[in-house]
């Protein structure tokens, strides 16, 4: 076992005053972050998916062993093939897989088997899970790896909002094909395709609303 080393940290001081408006300031913007189905094909400038990746990948991690890959798909012969892949997968759950109780949960945000949106999204961002790692040649246990993983897609689909570009977290389960398609290593898993790209003109958005913070949150001790 090696020593474990330890540096300084310093954390940029807040007043008081400036902490409140920094965290009312942040809500407000995350407030005004929406899924998004509809994407304009322009492309996103150089350098801010990369940026926004480093954010993901500054998630804190069980035993900080990182367990995750990001692969950005561009090339719109790999889309098309995701998109068809997903799409077949997508009309067995809407033909059967999924119960009538979760359609009808899933019936005011409009949403059917055809998937355009990943042809025409500029990028898809499809997170990985490594369910385990590798040491010399041998499976390395990764621990809390969907919780990991989680988290640094929270933090990703933050840092894209951000920077001004829109996001849908899509799941057409099981998506085992993206590992095919993509043709990751064994240990990968995939765990999300994040279509990002900037909202289309005519883009619309279900009319939702967020609980409420007393809905939300239990107070225990003194504020
Ligand atoms: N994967 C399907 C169905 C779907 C499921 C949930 I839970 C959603 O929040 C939205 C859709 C689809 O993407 O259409």
């Amino acid at each position: 076992m090696s020593e474990p080393e330890f540096v300084p940290y310093d954390l940029p001081h807040r007043s008081p005053q400036e902490s409140l408006e920094r965290a009312v300031g942040f809500a407000a913007e995350m407030a005004g972050r929406r899924s998004v189905r509809a994407f304009r094909s322009d492309p996103i400038p150089a350098g801010v998916l990369d940026a926004c990746i480093r954010a993901a990948g500054s998630a804190p991690s069980g035993a900080h062993q990182q367990p995750w890959s990001f692969v950005v798909v561009t090339d719109p012969e790999l889309k098309r093939e995701i998109r068809e892949a997903a799409e077949e997968e997508e009309r067995a759950n809407y033909g059967g897989r999924m119960t009538e109780e979760w359609l009808e949960v899933l019936a005011p945000l409009g949403t059917d088997a055809n998937k355009e949106f990943l042809e025409l999204a500029p990028a898809l961002i499809v997170v990985f899970r490594q369910a385990y790692g590798f040491a010399e040649g041998q499976k390395k246990t990764y621990y809390y790896t969907q919780e990991s993983v989680g988290i640094a897609l929270g933090f990703l689909i933050v840092a894209l909002h951000q920077a001004g570009l829109a996001s849908l977290t899509h799941t057409p389960s099981p998506m085992g094909f993206l590992e095919r398609v993509l043709e990751r290593p064994t240990n990968e898993r995939a765990y999300v395709l994040l279509p990002v790209g900037y909202p289309a003109e005519d883009c619309t958005v279900p009319r939702l609303e967020r609980k409420d913070i007393e809905a939300i949150r239990t107070w225990c001790g003194a504020r």
